[in-house]
């Protein structure tokens, strides 16, 4: 028998999250869980009868096992065909851009992200629509909708496929492709930077590193930096992908990336250095010394993109998630262009890129991208820094000094609290709200509120509202705090902070964001009363 229909029951707790759908990677593999939520999938986005879908992930524990069941529901869906990278790998942002690329229907992306991997921890599934980003919330919404009420998934009863040969096959009647997850990846950042000058500059003798942190991004990084672009050998640090990510963390952040941090500190530090995470959407950056927050990124590349070939009519328009510094604010006003601010999360970016109203678009997460694909997309960050470096010859420390010079620093920084009980997060968040109201032109710690509300998002293309987004506080002098639930976690909840201290006096340049940042965050852990709600006095991570 071909292809089984299999009687189920719906799951709960599939509800997709900031991006896509995280679980224990025990809990995907329960019986049916997995099957449920790709058939809800399938069924959520109206069938995928005769349509052509992208799949990959970022190679984690459990990928390979679970892209044989979906090529195997997809086949019983009825779907054409399937362009998966080989073995089963493709970075987030080249799967979306295969999408783009191949004019597929849309893909699915198994990737946790930054979450760690192997059995006992993260597992993802994430769907992207033909432009080639996360769906939308009305998209996920119906998804969502749909493993409430599931009964049935088909799935063809077929034999081991083989993933890792290049070329083509078929199963079951569907045609399977399968590709090298780099070659068009690379060709499309070949188009939008200047590889001769890079390839001068690292032959000049400027040197980096790049800690591809044991996952998706090594084989990406290994061709365009060292074989294309002539860095050293040994420039890629953590290269080879492995299940588990090297038993770390996959995050690119100080904390998290260590190794590169420790190198970029010590006395023999390359010129620049850089990081991304799991699925290779996110990056760090790092100058000598110097590390550039992700904020700060943003608006640099903003300011600088038109040195590089892609950008050189210059920007539309730029965006950031509402918790993501002011620095980018800035920069867009000089430059006379319109700067959106949407709720955290790459999905709701998707609209304005199509929509042409973006070139650029960021968050203070480590993510950057632009309208090249519709994901973030970690190594592009990393070749603009690069063509960037190239053509105006300055150091990191140097491109950061003359940004804030010219627009004021935004001093920055995100506090996580992890793994906080549930019902204690949200009853902080519920009593936060119930402040609000009353909050403007109060004092905390000193600092006058200005303006306290819950941020909603009206999307200027297809008119959607989304609300509950987060809180933020401004204060009088250029302060913020915001405060979020993440939406990623696989455990309890996670408490964001983020905090934000404007300065414009040419004295205050060099502060350590510590101290720029000390009023505020006292106003914050005493607006949210943060210590009495939860039990916690100190953040797990501060970024
Ligand atoms: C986090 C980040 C958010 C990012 C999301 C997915 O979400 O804050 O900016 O878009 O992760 O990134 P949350 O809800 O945990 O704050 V990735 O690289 O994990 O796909
Ligand atoms: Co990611």
């Amino acid at each position: 028998m071909p292809m089984q229909i299999v009687r189920t029951a719906p799951i709960e707790g599939q509800k997709p999250g900031t991006s896509g759908l995280r679980k224990k990677t025990a809990v995907f593999k329960r019986p049916h869980y997995l099957e449920n939520y790709v058939q809800s999938i399938f069924d959520g986005i109206g069938g995928i009868e005769g349509k052509v879908l992208v799949v990959g992930g970022d190679g984690r524990y459990f990928n390979d096992d679970a892209i044989q069941i979906i090529l195997r529901m997809a086949a019983a869906n009825g779907a054409a065909k399937c362009i998966i990278g080989q073995s089963g790998i493709l970075s987030t942002p080249a799967a979306s851009h295969l999408i783009r690329l191949r004019k597929a229907d849309g893909g699915l992306i198994l990737s946790a992200s930054h979450n760690p991997g192997g059995p006992n921890a993260d597992f993802g599934l994430k769907y992207n629509g033909p432009n080639g980003g996360p769906a939308t919330e009305a998209v996920t919404d119906k998804i969502f909708e749909r493993t409430t009420t599931i009964d049935t998934y088909k799935i063809a009863v077929s034999v081991e496929i083989d993933i890792d040969t290049l070329g083509s096959q078929s199963i079951e009647g569907m045609d399977v492709e399968i590709v090298d997850p780099v070659t068009d990846y690379a060709a499309l950042m070949q188009k939008l930077f200047d590889f001769d000058n890079i390839r001068a500059l690292f032959a000049s003798g400027f040197t980096m590193h790049f800690d591809a942190m044991h996952a998706v991004t090594g084989p990406y990084a290994h061709a365009i930096l060292e074989d294309t672009l002539g860095a050293a050998k040994g420039t890629v640090l953590n290269g080879t992908p492995s299940p588990d990510f090297g038993g770390g963390h996959p995050d690119p952040n100080p904390i998290w990336a260590k190794t590169l941090m420790d190198k970029m500190h010590g006395a023999d530090a390359p010129d620049f250095g850089a990081a991304s995470d799991g699925d290779g959407d996110r990056n760090m950056i790092v100058g000598r010394n110097n590390y550039v927050t992700p904020s700060d990124s943003l608006a640099l590349l903003t300011a600088k993109a038109h040195l590089a070939p892609g950008y050189k009519d210059g920007l539309v328009g730029v965006a950031r998630s509402m918790p993501t510094s002011r620095a980018v604010d800035r920069v867009a006003k000089s430059l006379d262009i319109a700067c959106y601010e949407t709720p955290t999360g790459w999905k709701f970016f998707g609209n304005l890129l199509d929509a042409g109203k973006v070139t650029l678009c960021g968050e203070e997460s480590a993510g950057t991208g632009s309208d090249h694909v519709r994901e973030k997309d970690g190594l592009w960050a990393v070749l603009l820094w690069l063509n960037i470096l190239a053509v105006t010859k300055q150091s990191v420390a140097d491109l950061m000094a003359d940004l804030w010079a010219t627009h004021g620093r935004c001093y920055y920084s995100r506090h996580d609290y992890e793994d906080v009980d549930a019902d204690k997060a949200n009853a902080m968040i519920v009593a936060l709200r119930a402040k609000l109201p009353l909050l403007a032109g109060t004092k905390v710690n000193g600092l006058m509120v200005e303006t306290g509300d819950e941020f909603a998002y009206d999307d200027p293309v297809d008119g959607s509202r989304s609300e509950g987004q987060g809180i933020r506080i401004s204060f009088a002098q250029g302060a913020r705090a915001v405060f979020r639930l993440s939406g990623t976690g696989t455990v309890g909840a996670t408490i964001r902070i983020y905090l934000e201290q404007i300065e414009t006096d040419p004295d205050k340049l060099q502060l350590s964001p510590e101290d720029a940042l000390k009023e505020v965050q006292i106003a914050a852990l005493e607006l949210s009363d943060l210590a009495a709600m939860t039990g916690r006095t100190d953040p797990d991570v501060i970024t």
